[in-house]
Protein backbone atom coordinates (compact mmCIF):
# COMPACT_ATOMS: atom_id res chain seq x y z
CA UNK A 1 0.00 0.00 0.00
CA UNK A 2 1.28 3.07 -0.85
CA UNK A 3 0.93 6.12 1.66
CA UNK A 4 0.69 9.80 0.24
CA UNK A 5 1.21 12.57 2.79
CA UNK A 6 0.44 15.39 1.63
CA UNK A 7 1.34 18.37 2.90
CA UNK A 8 3.78 17.01 4.52
CA UNK A 9 6.84 19.10 3.10
CA UNK A 10 6.96 22.39 3.18
CA UNK A 11 7.57 23.76 0.35
CA UNK A 12 11.21 24.01 -1.29
CA UNK A 13 10.98 27.58 -2.10
CA UNK A 14 12.25 27.93 2.08
CA UNK A 15 15.96 26.59 1.65
CA UNK A 16 15.85 26.80 -2.60
CA UNK A 17 17.39 30.46 -2.99
CA UNK A 18 20.58 31.07 -1.47
CA UNK A 19 22.50 31.30 -4.57
CA UNK A 20 23.13 34.55 -4.90
CA UNK A 21 22.75 36.68 -8.23
CA UNK A 22 26.07 35.92 -10.63
CA UNK A 23 27.71 38.52 -12.81
CA UNK A 24 25.88 39.89 -15.52
CA UNK A 25 22.65 37.77 -14.60
CA UNK A 26 19.22 39.94 -14.25
CA UNK A 27 17.15 38.21 -11.80
CA UNK A 28 13.71 38.09 -13.11
CA UNK A 29 12.21 37.68 -9.94
CA UNK A 30 13.11 38.55 -6.42
CA UNK A 31 12.97 35.25 -4.28
CA UNK A 32 11.02 35.47 -0.70
CA UNK A 33 13.69 35.55 1.60
CA UNK A 34 14.03 31.92 3.75
CA UNK A 35 11.76 31.77 6.75
CA UNK A 36 14.62 30.79 8.62
CA UNK A 37 18.01 31.47 8.02
CA UNK A 38 21.56 30.34 9.75
CA UNK A 39 22.35 31.72 13.26
CA UNK A 40 24.57 34.20 12.29
CA UNK A 41 26.56 34.43 15.43
CA UNK A 42 26.40 32.28 19.03
CA UNK A 43 26.78 35.81 20.79
CA UNK A 44 23.46 37.11 19.29
CA UNK A 45 20.76 36.11 23.02
CA UNK A 46 18.75 33.61 22.71
CA UNK A 47 15.47 33.79 23.76
CA UNK A 48 13.61 31.02 25.57
CA UNK A 49 10.02 30.63 24.84
CA UNK A 50 7.70 28.28 26.78
CA UNK A 51 4.52 27.39 24.67
CA UNK A 52 1.77 24.93 26.83
CA UNK A 53 -0.36 22.45 25.19
CA UNK A 54 -3.38 22.11 26.98
CA UNK A 55 -7.24 21.83 26.24
CA UNK A 56 -7.71 25.32 24.83
CA UNK A 57 -4.71 25.01 22.54
CA UNK A 58 -1.78 26.57 22.23
CA UNK A 59 -0.93 29.03 25.60
CA UNK A 60 0.28 31.22 24.63
CA UNK A 61 -1.40 31.06 20.74
CA UNK A 62 0.55 34.12 19.50
CA UNK A 63 4.81 35.00 19.64
CA UNK A 64 5.82 37.75 18.26
CA UNK A 65 9.36 38.00 17.30
CA UNK A 66 11.74 40.54 15.48
CA UNK A 67 13.47 39.78 12.19
CA UNK A 68 16.70 38.01 12.96
CA UNK A 69 16.06 36.95 16.49
CA UNK A 70 17.22 33.72 17.65
CA UNK A 71 14.80 32.17 19.24
CA UNK A 72 14.27 28.41 21.14
CA UNK A 73 10.44 27.52 21.04
CA UNK A 74 10.07 24.83 24.09
CA UNK A 75 6.66 23.23 23.67
CA UNK A 76 4.93 20.87 26.18
CA UNK A 77 1.91 18.85 25.96
CA UNK A 78 -0.23 18.84 29.25
CA UNK A 79 -3.51 16.95 28.00
CA UNK A 80 -4.22 13.61 25.71
CA UNK A 81 -7.74 15.63 24.82
CA UNK A 82 -6.77 17.27 21.59
CA UNK A 83 -5.02 16.03 18.31
CA UNK A 84 -1.88 18.34 19.51
CA UNK A 85 0.23 15.06 19.87
CA UNK A 86 2.22 16.53 16.72
CA UNK A 87 3.59 19.97 16.05
CA UNK A 88 3.70 21.55 12.77
CA UNK A 89 5.57 24.70 11.84
CA UNK A 90 5.90 24.36 7.89
CA UNK A 91 7.92 27.44 7.40
CA UNK A 92 10.23 26.22 9.96
CA UNK A 93 10.40 23.02 8.87
CA UNK A 94 8.82 21.75 12.03
CA UNK A 95 6.76 18.13 12.03
CA UNK A 96 7.40 16.80 15.20
CA UNK A 97 5.33 14.43 18.16
CA UNK A 98 4.79 15.98 21.54
CA UNK A 99 5.00 13.36 23.84
CA UNK A 100 3.09 14.09 26.95
CA UNK A 101 4.49 16.00 29.75
CA UNK A 102 8.27 15.80 27.38
CA UNK A 103 9.62 19.16 26.31
CA UNK A 104 10.50 19.69 23.06
CA UNK A 105 12.54 22.52 21.82
CA UNK A 106 13.49 24.05 18.34
CA UNK A 107 15.91 26.62 17.79
CA UNK A 108 16.01 29.34 14.94
CA UNK A 109 16.60 32.50 13.77
CA UNK A 110 13.63 33.97 12.33
CA UNK A 111 14.94 35.06 8.21
CA UNK A 112 11.92 36.90 7.27
CA UNK A 113 8.97 39.26 8.54
CA UNK A 114 5.72 37.43 8.09
CA UNK A 115 2.78 35.33 10.13
CA UNK A 116 3.73 31.55 10.59
CA UNK A 117 1.49 29.02 12.13
CA UNK A 118 2.02 26.71 14.57
CA UNK A 119 -0.61 23.77 14.10
CA UNK A 120 -1.85 20.48 15.41
CA UNK A 121 -1.79 18.17 12.24
CA UNK A 122 -5.11 18.84 11.02
CA UNK A 123 -4.00 22.75 11.62
CA UNK A 124 -7.39 23.48 13.69
CA UNK A 125 -5.32 24.18 16.79
CA UNK A 126 -3.60 27.24 16.29
CA UNK A 127 -0.58 29.71 17.01
CA UNK A 128 1.14 32.87 15.41
CA UNK A 129 4.45 33.31 15.09
CA UNK A 130 4.38 36.93 14.24
CA UNK A 131 8.09 37.99 13.01
CA UNK A 132 8.63 41.66 12.58
CA UNK A 133 10.58 43.74 10.67
CA UNK A 134 13.87 45.07 12.63
CA UNK A 135 13.87 48.58 13.04
CA UNK A 136 15.40 50.88 9.96
CA UNK A 137 18.39 51.97 12.16
CA UNK A 138 19.33 48.13 13.63
CA UNK A 139 19.07 46.67 10.20
CA UNK A 140 22.03 44.83 9.03
CA UNK A 141 23.73 45.35 12.28
CA UNK A 142 22.85 42.37 13.98
CA UNK A 143 23.80 40.07 10.85
CA UNK A 144 27.64 42.08 10.51
CA UNK A 145 28.48 43.96 13.49
CU1 LIG B 1 -5.89 18.89 14.87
Amino acid sequence: MTVVLVGLLPAPRTFAQARPPSRGEKRREKAPEPAVVPHASIDVPLRTIDVRVTEKGFEPAQITLRKHERVRLVFTRETDKTCAKILRIDEFLVWNALPLNERFATTFTAGRAGEFPYTCPTGEIQGIIKVEDEPAAAAGASLHP
